[in-house]
């Protein structure tokens, strides 16, 4: 390649990538009433910038190569400042290590753009391996604090076992997403963490704690449910007793493991959490996301848990590197009510949806509870569908069916 085809390929890269990240959303017709998906992702390995891939010199790279490569942006948690919506992605290199970068939006729908390092994440003595899916909570304490799953080889795995790993809970702290601050590792009762959330408020004086207890690295064994702890000292974080708060249940979403979203948000009516539940089927894991509301007392108490999953892969979401995957540890509380959640599809990119507080506390206090059983479910159903028939609410509606014979 002489230098005027490498100028003009180095070119062509840049300008497509800023056509990509000037390009707009569109916001598609709500399916349920619940929420508004968006047609295209918010953020992709494409939406990285070029020159955090490429070589940009002819005298180092005269072919123009990609030399290090990202495969692929998920995961993000997010904060607003100043009515700017900041994603703190996992951003995974095609040598399937993550590590976190900043892209900021005035929108909050589309236009995301990296700033121009990734975070250097300070360590503890004992280095992680591999980091991922950092909640932010912006804390009464007044700092903004980022959790995150810090993974090691497990150093008891016999010799030939390399891939045992042990994940814990990393934190970290930051006052403008620029300069952060390292933690010790949350220690805990339990063996493994992953999907650990600090709650914003003090509870009892203390720092409030979501936990995600599990024997094992993907198994969860006796864990694997939503927990809760205490701890006393930020900056000593120690959790001496951890209690199930949302547990597995059979035949459920949440039947084989499930660990909580991004920090809840606050309303008149309780704290709303987003979470993940995992069921297993023959293609592999399954990851829904549900909702639930605990009480403004007491965070820890769950006084309500509409049915079923509240979001799940859809189209070209099922798809990508852990397919069948939604998991979501980022969402923002707009000052108009509004809510954007976005959520990693398929360990791949990153989706938005819009919806607002009156929708997500109308969802959650008025869909029914999950009725276990199958028949139950019917008897459930036909309330529905004796209320709408009786009153003639939908006078349209008996143009859908035939009557029974
Ligand atoms: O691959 C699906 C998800 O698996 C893990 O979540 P969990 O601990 O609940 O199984 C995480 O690695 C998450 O990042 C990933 O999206």
């Amino acid at each position: 390649m002489d230098q005027n085809d490498f100028q003009i390929r180095l070119r062509h890269i840049i300008q497509k990538h800023q056509k990509l990240i000037q390009s707009r959303n569109v916001k598609l017709e709500s399916e349920n009433g619940i929420y508004h998906r968006y047609r295209y992702p918010v953020l992709t390995a494409a939406h990285t910038p070029p020159f955090w891939r490429y070589d940009m010199d002819p005298k180092t790279n005269p072919l123009l190569l990609e030399r290090l490569g990202i495969n692929s942006v998920f995961n993000p948690g997010a904060i607003e400042i100043n009515k700017t919506v900041y994603l703190v992605a996992r951003v995974e290199g095609v040598d399937r290590k993550s590590f976190f970068a900043v892209a900021e939006s005035q929108t909050g729908v589309d236009q995301f753009t990296f700033h121009e390092h990734p975070i250097t994440l300070p360590e503890t003595d004992d280095p992680d391996v591999n980091v991922y899916d950092m909640r932010l909570t912006r804390h009464e304490d007044g700092w903004i604090y980022g959790v995150f799953c810090t993974e090691r080889q497990d150093p008891n795995a016999p010799e030939t076992d390399t891939s045992a790993a042990v994940a814990q809970a990393g934190i970290v702290r930051t006052t403008d997403l620029e300069k952060w601050e390292r933690l010790p590792n949350l220690k805990t009762p339990s063996l493994q963490q992953r999907n650990v959330v600090l709650h914003p408020e003090f509870v009892n004086g203390q720092y409030g704690f979501y936990t995600r207890p599990q024997d094992a690295f993907i198994e969860a064994g006796s864990g694997g449910s939503i927990g809760w702890g205490l701890c006393q000292d930020i900056k000593n974080p120690v959790i001496p007793k951890e209690t199930v708060i949302d547990g597995r249940i059979y035949h459920t979403v949440k039947e084989l493991k499930n660990g909580l979203g991004p920090p809840p948000i606050k309303s008149d009516k309780g704290w709303i959490h987003l979470a993940h539940g995992v069921r297993g089927c023959a293609a592999g894991l399954r990851y829904v996301l549900y909702l639930f509301v605990t009480s403004l007392r007491d965070p820890s108490r769950v006084i309500r848990e509409p049915g079923g999953y509240f979001i799940a892969p859809q189209g070209e979401e099922r798809v990508g590197d852990v397919s069948n995957v939604v998991f979501c540890n980022g969402w923002v509380k707009r000052a108009n009510g509004g809510v954007l959640i976005y959520y990693g599809a398929s360990d791949t990119r990153v989706h938005v949806i819009s919806t607002t507080i009156d929708q997500l506390l109308d969802y959650a206090f008025n869909t029914p509870e999950d009725a276990l059983y199958s028949e139950a479910c019917v008897l459930q159903r036909n309330d529905l569908i004796k209320k709408n028939l009786n009153k003639n609410m939908a006078p349209h509606a008996n143009l859908c069916t035939k009557r029974n014979i």
